[in-house]
């Protein structure tokens, strides 16, 4: 071991032992596992060194979607070569792909593209019967209050919603049963309600809301008001039931305040009553917004308030559809819900904390748990930087009295874990063959590149009775969290549909123009604006020149007319801005102000052939 290694070790350990003694939650160290029950991290490691390698030319078994945090966008990796296979640009400007820049994508970014920041966090795939179906990722962006939908056939995102009334989507899932209908989102932040400058200084008028997308139209079909705040959410494998944290139910305005209460909870809203007070018309509107809002404040016939210790974070439904977990993240427990006692609760016939079932001790700073499908949960533990693997129904009989130890190993990892997630964990599926731990920090692991270091996302080997950490990731800002589905849940398409909806306003411009984007090439002016067509073809553009006048605002349309797989072109006005992606059998247009006098080159720039540097054509510019 290295000096530098063993510092940080040093480090690691002293730091453990301080956060106990300060009792931030000294108590997690303290039960439910013996030291036996333990294996040392660095055999299990040692025993797994070979198990995620995918040799070259082979295929992986998962397909991995990573959201990519304050970058904005969402990552695709094989799992588990952990190789990266595409980036997907969602709420951030692409340079490579257009992204923000087509006029595609800006349609798609609607009102939002003059924002080129996001911040993704929670991946999550369409499910039918609690199955992932493949055909749609949904992912939140905290930074502007939106949600994008990506089409998993072409890998694209396709919509993109800014909720109403509300700041900062953090939590979201997907409604698993009987099929993905909604999108639920939780808003972070409580704001005034309007938010036109009213009550700015009474924090208890701000509120916050509970929000369901419709996952097909992506207009938001409801919200809810709750007390507190609202961190993360899953739902049930019935349809009926949403479960969400609150960190805040202080409703602090500063993080001490936030920390004053001894616990806050978990909000679970019921779907089924929320529907049909919506179908009653028990709702208003806020402002400008004609979604309809409803009350699930305390009180409420639409919401039941848990107490849970200390503000929690992770909010995680356990495959075989019996728990949601609540991750205490201040407090070193996971407190697990019944979920089959919800209907008494709401039937007010048990006390909301008659629902908790478990509350077992992992250790300091838990903050989410997955699945294997086996029985077993794998909680990230922040502060301990360690996955503790733990018996669930084990737990159960610890929290009822028995003396079992539930804990059955804990496995270091490096460092400072946030999400994890096991392969198919969100589904009826879940398998139990890798664990993906997304670590916030590397510090020694790689070679160091200036301040700013990437994170570590690394594979754990759950598949035997011992986890085996057997790779480490380097990656760029932040993914949050990520998902796994088996390779053959999704089916994307090689080439593009030539009637793809992706282009099909692009196409109808065409039409208006009379123009048949697949045969001619063709320059139509209609005013000031001038729109050239051209088609594709490796390696030579439809057009090698074309003339407008300064100050016309040009769209350039065009028509990759390979049928070649990943036979890709790009189109690039030197010094105008303008750059996008035509895919095999694709339209994409652009569009930008010849304010230029003189000759401007354009010129292809996905590598298409031997004479792609040649694959140019100049724009002559006549001077006004
Ligand atoms: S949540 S770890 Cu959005 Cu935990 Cu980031
Ligand atoms: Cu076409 Cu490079
Ligand atoms: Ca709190």
């Amino acid at each position: 071991m290295s000096d530098k290694k063993q510092i940080e070790n040093l480090g690691r350990r002293h730091f453990l032992r301080n956060s106990a003694v300060t009792g931030v939650a000294g108590a997690g160290l303290a039960s439910g596992f013996g030291a036996g029950a333990l294996m040392s991290s660095r055999q299990a490691q040692a025993a797994g060194a070979a198990a995620g390698s995918v040799a070259p030319g082979e295929l992986d078994e998962y397909y991995g979607f990573w959201s990519g945090g304050h970058s904005g966008e969402v990552r695709v990796l094989g799992v588990p070569s952990m190789r990266e296979l595409m980036r997907i640009p969602v709420f951030n400007a692409d340079s490579a792909t257009g992204w923000g820049i087509s006029n595609e994508s800006r349609r798609i970014l609607g009102d939002s593209a003059r924002f080129l920041n996001g911040d993704s966090h929670h991946p999550h795939v369409s499910m039918t019967d609690g199955r992932y179906d493949g055909k749609y990722l949904f992912i939140n962006d905290k930074a502007n209050t939106r949600v994008a939908r990506i089409r998993l056939d072409i890998m694209k995102t396709d919509k993109i919603t800014t909720i109403p009334n509300v700041q900062a989507i953090h939590g979201l899932r997907l409604q698993k049963v009987p099929h993905t209908k909604y999108v639920f989102c939780n808003a972070e932040m409580p704001i005034p309600q309007v938010n036109d400058g009213r009550d700015m200084e009474n924090p208890e008028n701000y509120w916050t809301m509970f929000n369901a997308v419709d996952a097909e139209s992506m207009d938001v079909a409801w919200q809810v008001i709750v007390d507190g705040n609202l961190d993360n959410t899953d739902a049930d494998y019935t349809g009926r039931f949403v479960a969400a944290t609150c960190y805040n139910s202080e409703k602090g305005m500063t993080l001490s305040e936030t920390m004053s209460a001894e616990r806050d909870w978990v909000v679970v809203f019921d779907v089924e009553a929320i529907e049909a007070a919506v179908a009653a018309g028990q709702y208003e509107t806020l402002g400008d917004s004609p979604v309809p809002v409803l009350d699930g404040r305390k009180g409420s016939a639409l919401t039941r308030y848990i107490p849970v210790p200390k503000n929690p974070h992770g909010l995680n439904t356990s495959p075989d559809g019996k728990y949601f977990m609540a991750n205490g993240k201040l407090s070193p427990t996971v407190t697990i819900i019944a979920i089959d006692r919800l209907p008494e609760l709401f039937n007010d016939a048990i006390e909301p904390r008659d629902t908790v079932v478990g509350e077992p001790e992992l250790g300091l700073g838990p903050l989410h748990t997955t699945f294997d499908g086996r029985g077993y949960a794998y909680t990230t533990l922040f502060i301990d930087s360690q996955v503790a693997k733990w018996h669930i129904e084990d737990a159960i009989r610890h929290y009822n009295g028995e003396e079992v130890n539930y804990i059955r190993q804990k496995l270091d990892v490096h460092y400072q874990p946030g999400h994890n997630h096991a392969s198919l964990t969100e589904s009826r599926d879940a398998d139990g063959k890798w664990l993906v731990v997304l670590c916030k920090f590397s510090k020694d692991r790689f070679l160091p590149v200036g301040p700013l270091r990437p994170e570590n996302d690394q594979l754990i080997d759950i598949s035997g009775d011992e986890m085996k950490l057997v790779h480490d990731g380097p990656t760029y800002a932040e993914p949050h969290d990520c998902i796994l589905v088996r390779a053959d849940q999704i089916n994307p398409v090689r080439v593009w549909r030539r009637d793809d909806p992706f282009f099909a306003d692009t196409i109808a411009m065409a039409e208006a123009d009379g123009v048949n984007v697949e045969r001619e090439n063709k320059v139509v002016r209609d005013g000031n604006k001038v729109r050239v067509y051209m088609t594709s073809v490796a390696p030579t553009f439809g057009l090698t020149e074309f003339k407008v006048k300064q100050g016309d605002e040009v769209t350039v349309v065009i028509t990759n007319l390979d049928q070649v797989e990943d036979l890709t072109h790009g189109f690039c006005m030197v010094n105008h801005g303008a750059q996008m992606e035509i895919g095999p059998q694709q339209t994409a247009s652009v569009t930008f102000v010849a304010d230029k006098p003189g000759v401007h080159w354009y010129y292809c720039n996905w590598f298409c052939h031997a004479m792609h540097m040649e694959m140019t054509g100049r724009m002559l510019v006549e001077k006004a």
